[in-house]
């Protein structure tokens, strides 16, 4: 059999989010974002989301591991791996620190002008997106987060911005981070970081406020789209999905039925991004639920006009589903249908580990969408220990990366997927979203501080930095 071989302009690379890397989260005229406003919590405890600043709480994400002013330490430890992309985002709050303003802050473009010409130093091209977790705090306190029209104007002018800016700079975009997490609208720290929405513990609406906030990015986003291409017709952008395939618990009828209602619950985000247009399943679901959001004739001319040209995704795990008798008209009630898969592993803050799903994913996204995939987002969290003051031994991190790669590479050359491009995640250690923790790594490089802000931020290069540097070097032949 003929092999075929990853193109030789693959997109290898890292990567990361402002809020979770920066700090500097008061410099410069930066604004106050959503993320300034979480607390640190643990593994299995949430993060607390204050109502702004409460002295004596500790913010993990107003330090981070200070890239802000250590970008090109970093930078040119990414260039040794040999890094051909690095997919960071451009804080909101850096450009438009209210999110309401009519001009920018040109300290914070200069920041992003400075950072991508240090990319570029090496060769190495950014990949750029527009809304990760960290929207303007004003917004969600004077607007209501996305619950509201307005806000499409105030994301088109960052976008518009940026464009602008960085048209010579940046060609790769994605315009709102795993816009499907949202899906579970129970969960308050993902209605906060996709919408800037803060529920009250009885917030029975919160399921058709999210519609509606979503509809409002969607608008948003392919507005951002046609922009951009007027803006530099050679730009490539993209949605990013959250990609958590939904497996069956059994082979019962109902259990696969109900595996694919979670799937079309998920992915109508996806949906319309790629194909313009709300799912018929989804008309449906929001008329018989009365959900009924806000929609135009305009709205849906633009959605179907703005089309991406490419599926961002992040590919962690994939979930399992039981149907219920209690649920006859198989709804997807998140968390509550979702059952342990015995036959994969865990990683120690419960993810499964499934690179077989990945490979699984690709199938799906490209038999769905049939535009190329970028994977922006893969890889494990787990404890590190520094041994012998400088080496850290990472052969779990390795395991899991090579095996998904792997998989990635089954899905291009056996099943002729179109990958553009695989950046895994905190590419360097940087704070975990989900918890707040700095205990949670992710990275090829090191960075020592703890989960209570302590350490000397100095960074060291784990067995996996030169693990990865070779699987870069030969196109990932030699995994
Ligand atoms: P952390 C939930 C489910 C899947 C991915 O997550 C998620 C989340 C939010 O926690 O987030 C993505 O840091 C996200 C990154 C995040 C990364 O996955 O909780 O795009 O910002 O850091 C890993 O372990």
């Amino acid at each position: 059999m003929n092999k075929l071989f990853l193109p030789k302009n693959f997109l290898w690379g890292g990567a990361v989010a402002a809020n979770q890397l920066e700090g500097g989260w008061d410099q410069d005229n930066k604004g106050l974002s959503v993320a300034d406003i979480m607390t640190a919590g643990a593994n299995g405890k949430a993060r607390e989301i204050t109502d702004g600043i409460v002295k004596g709480k500790y913010y993990p994400n107003h330090e981070a591991i200070d890239f802000y002013h250590r970008y090109k330490e970093d930078i040119k430890l990414f260039a040794e791996m040999g890094f051909k992309c690095f997919r960071t985002s451009i804080a909101w709050t850096r450009i438009f620190p209210n999110g309401d303003e009519e001009q920018p802050n040109e300290a914070g473009l200069k920041f992003y002008d400075q950072l991508f010409d240090e990319c570029h130093k090496y060769g190495i091209e950014p990949v750029i997106t527009l809304s990760h977790f960290e929207m303007p705090y004003h917004l969600v306190k004077a607007y209501g987060g996305w619950r509201n029209r307005k806000l499409i104007d105030f994301f088109v002018r960052f976008a518009k911005t940026v464009f602008k800016r960085y048209k010579d700079k940046v060609s790769y975009w994605m315009t709102f981070n795993e816009i499907d997490n949202q899906t579970d609208y129970t969960n308050r720290f993902l209605m906060a970081t996709n919408s800037g929405l803060i529920l009250k513990n009885d917030q029975s609406d919160a399921e058709s406020l999210m519609y509606q906030a979503a509809h409002y990015e969607l608008v948003a986003s392919a507005l951002a789209v046609k922009l951009g291409h007027s803006i530099n017709p050679n730009f490539q952008i993209g949605c990013m999905i959250n990609m958590t395939p939904v497996y069956p618990a059994s082979s019962k009828p109902a259990d696969i039925f109900q595996a694919e209602k979670a799937m079309q619950r998920r992915y109508w985000f996806s949906d319309i991004h790629a194909l313009g247009k709300y799912p018929e399943n989804m008309e449906v679901f929001l008329k018989q639920n009365n959900f009924r959001p806000d929609i135009t004739s305009e709205d849906r001319i633009v959605l179907k006009e703005g089309t991406v040209d490419y599926i961002g995704l992040s590919y962690y795990n994939s979930m399992t589903v039981q149907s219920k008798e209690s649920n006859p008209g198989f709804h997807f009630i998140g968390p509550e249908l979702t059952v342990d898969n015995p036959n994969v592993e865990k990683s120690d803050w419960g993810w499964p580990i499934d690179p077989l799903g990945l490979r699984y994913s690709l199938n799906w996204l490209a038999d769905h969408y049939h535009k190329p995939l970028f994977i922006v987002e893969n890889g494990l969290g787990a404890y590190d220990k520094v041994e012998n003051s400088q080496q850290i031994h990472d052969p779990y991190r390795i395991a899991y990366l090579k095996a998904h790669i792997q998989a990635m590479i089954d899905a291009v050359q056996e099943d002729g997927v179109k990958v553009i491009g695989y950046t895994p995640w905190g590419c360097i250690d940087l704070v975990s979203a989900g918890t707040g923790q700095m205990s949670k790594r992710y990275g090829f490089i090191y960075v020592d501080k703890d989960d209570q802000g302590k350490g000397s931020l100095k960074r060291l290069k784990k067995d996996s930095f030169f693990w990865y540097q070779q699987v870069i070097q030969s196109n990932g032949s030699q995994l």
